[in-house]
């Protein structure tokens, strides 16, 4: 049985049992209503005025011997994307002393690769420490890990690992088929058993049902322990990856679904992540009242094109959101 299905009751106050027909019946409720309870629940555990902001780097870019269908990075796909060599540590510290200035609290470096190998490994590594060492925290995206490399990145000083299920495990052999939701589940446990805080969230806009996003939050919630931050990313199509053409989500149904990963992971971070580039303010303000607290903010993501700072400071400054 995987832990997608296990039913684990922790002694943390918080649900590791939910069934799919609670959560689409949540999916289901009238908008206000579900809105209102996620709000609810929202202002139970946070300040509902305050945000979590990260910012994203991307040290080794392109190439990745992976064939997820959604992302620009993989080998697999005609993208245009230049294939990069890994960044020297420097040029990650200087970025990262930039994002602290402009007023990030994490740094996520994040890699096209399947899983950290050799002594990019090891140059990553000091990437973690000297970040860290400027008193940010710190998030690395490196793919599938070993429990020993687990280990060496809690050692370096890792805070976060982001590692995304990203879609229901029904949905997934749909979209990924160099890996499995299983080598996903696992990694995480790794990433959970070495002590780092766990970032997993997922994708909007892949094809799939209401049902798969709704397999796919029980999947992270109904882990050991609700993921720390929950990312919620809208497929950013870029041309290249087959996934380029599927027709866009309703933004309500996008919005609903911050709502219900509020419900179900009530002291968790919603990170409201790729694809606000090309979303309404209205939009990103429901998806905030919805209970997203967290962003990425900086002109880009990895390789894609992020809202502009600007336009950032002009909305938190509108909605009267003030950084973490
Ligand atoms: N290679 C590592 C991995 O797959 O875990 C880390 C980097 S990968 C780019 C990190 C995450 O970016 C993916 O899990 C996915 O959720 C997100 N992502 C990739 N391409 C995207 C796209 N076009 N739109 C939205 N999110 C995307
Ligand atoms: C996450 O959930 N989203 C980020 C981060 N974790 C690593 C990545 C978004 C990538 C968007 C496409 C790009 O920039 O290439
Ligand atoms: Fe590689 Fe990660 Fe992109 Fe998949 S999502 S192709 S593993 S960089």
């Amino acid at each position: 049985m995987t832990a997608a299905v296990t039913r684990i009751s922790e002694d943390d106050g918080l649900r590791h049992d939910w069934t799919p027909a609670e959560v689409e019946a949540l999916f289901a409720l009238p908008f206000m209503d579900l809105l209102h309870q996620a709000h609810l629940l929202h202002r139970t555990h946070f300040d509902p005025n305050r945000i979590q902001i990260s910012r994203l780097l991307s040290i080794k870019t392109g190439g990745c011997p992976e064939d997820c269908s959604y992302c620009p990075q993989s080998a697999h796909h005609a993208t245009g994307l230049e294939r990069e060599k890994l960044l020297a540590v420097e040029e990650v510290i200087a970025a990262a002393a930039k994002a602290k200035e402009d007023g990030a609290s994490r740094f996520c470096m994040g890699a096209a690769w399947r899983g950290p190998k050799g002594d990019d490994f090891q140059v990553a590594l000091a990437m973690i420490e000297g970040v860290k060492g400027l008193g940010l925290e710190t998030c690395a995206s490196f793919g599938l890990l070993s429990r020993e490399q687990a280990r060496q990145l809690k050692e370096a000083g890792l805070d976060y690992y982001n590692h995304n299920l990203d879609t229901s495990p029904e949905h997934y052999g749909e979209i990924v088929h160099t890996r499995t939701f299983q080598d996903r589940l696992d990694t995480i446990e790794h990433v959970q058993d070495a002590g780092l805080h766990v970032c997993s969230g997922g994708i909007v806009g892949l094809g799939e049902q209401a049902r798969d996003r709704a397999a796919m939050l029980i999947a992270l919630a109904n882990l050991p322990h609700h993921p720390d931050s929950v990312p919620i990313n809208l497929l950013i199509p870029i041309p290249g990856p087959p996934l380029a053409e599927t027709a866009r989500p309703d933004p309500v149904d996008f919005v609903r679904t911050i709502a219900v990963a509020r419900v179900m992971m009530p002291k968790s971070f919603v990170r409201l992540s790729a694809g606000r580039e090309g979303m309404t303010p209205e939009m990103q303000a429901l998806c905030f009242f919805a209970g997203a607290n967290s962003v990425f903010c900086g002109e880009k993501l990895l390789t894609a094109r992020n809202a502009s700072p600007q336009q950032d400071k002009g909305l938190f400054e509108r909605l009267g959101l003030r950084p973490l």
